[in-house]
C-alpha cells in the first residue's frame, strides 16, 4: 500500500524510519532502490505501475540533485511525499532540499524535513487513514501517546528543577 523509494542503497539508513513507521502502523508497503539518474528506466515502470499494484502513497528519499521524487510525481496521479537525503554527496542537504521542495507548480511533492523520512511516514499512513478507520484509530492513539510522553517529561522536570518551574 505503501510504496518506499531511494535513490540508492546507501539512503537506506535514512529511510528505513519510513519503514519501521510503516511496519508500527500495520501498513503493507515496499521497498526497493529507483535511481531518477542511473536507472532511468525503472524510474518510469515503477511510477507508471505503482497505482495499479495497489500503492496508494509513495514515498520517495534521495540525496544531492534528487530528481526522484519530481520525477515520480511528474509519472503517478498518486500523492508523493520526497524526503531530502543529507547524502555523502550533498551540500549539508540544501541541494536535497532545494531539488525537492522547489517543485514548480502543476507537480507536488510533499516535502519533508532533512533526513525526515519518520514523518514521511506518518503522513502517508495519515493519508491512508482518510479511507481506513482502524487504522485512524491508531493515528489517534499515536498522538496521544506522544501527549502522555511530553506530560511525563514535564514531571520529571519539575522533580529536577523543583523551585524553578512555572506551570
Ligand atoms: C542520490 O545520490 C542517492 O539518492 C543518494 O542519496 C546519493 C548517493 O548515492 P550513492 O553514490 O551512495 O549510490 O542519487
Amino acid at each position: 500500500m505503501i510504496g518506499i523509494i531511494m535513490g540508492s542503497r546507501s539512503d537506506l539508513e535514512v529511510m528505513r524510519e519510513a519503514v519501521d513507521t510503516a511496519k508500527e502502523f500495520g501498513v503493507p508497503y515496499e521497498v526497493t532502490v529507483v535511481s531518477a539518474h542511473r536507472t532511468p528506466d525503472r524510474m518510469v515502470a515503477y511510477a507508471k505501475g505503482a497505482a495499479e499494484r495497489g500503492i496508494k502513497v509513495i514515498i520517495a528519499g534521495a540525496g544531492g540533485a534528487a530528481h526522484l521524487p519530481g520525477m515520480v510525481a511528474s509519472l503517478t496521479t498518486l500523492p508523493v511525499i520526497g524526503v531530502p537525503i543529507k547524502s555523502r554527496n550533498s551540500i549539508d542537504g540544501w541541494d536535497s532540499l532545494l531539488s525537492i521542495v522547489q517543485m514548480p507548480a502543476g507537480v507536488p511533492v510533499a516535502t519533508m524535513a532533512v533526513n525526515g523520512s519518520r514523518n514521511a511516514g506518518l503522513l502517508a499512513v495519515q493519508i491512508l487513514a482518510l479511507s481506513d478507520k482502524e487504522l485512524g484509530h491508531k493515528v489517534i492513539e499515536h498522538k496521544e501517546k506522544q501527549v502522555a510522553s511530553v506530560l511525563s517529561g514535564i514531571d520529571a522536570m519539575k522533580v529536577q528543577f523543583p523551585n524553578h518551574f512555572d506551570e
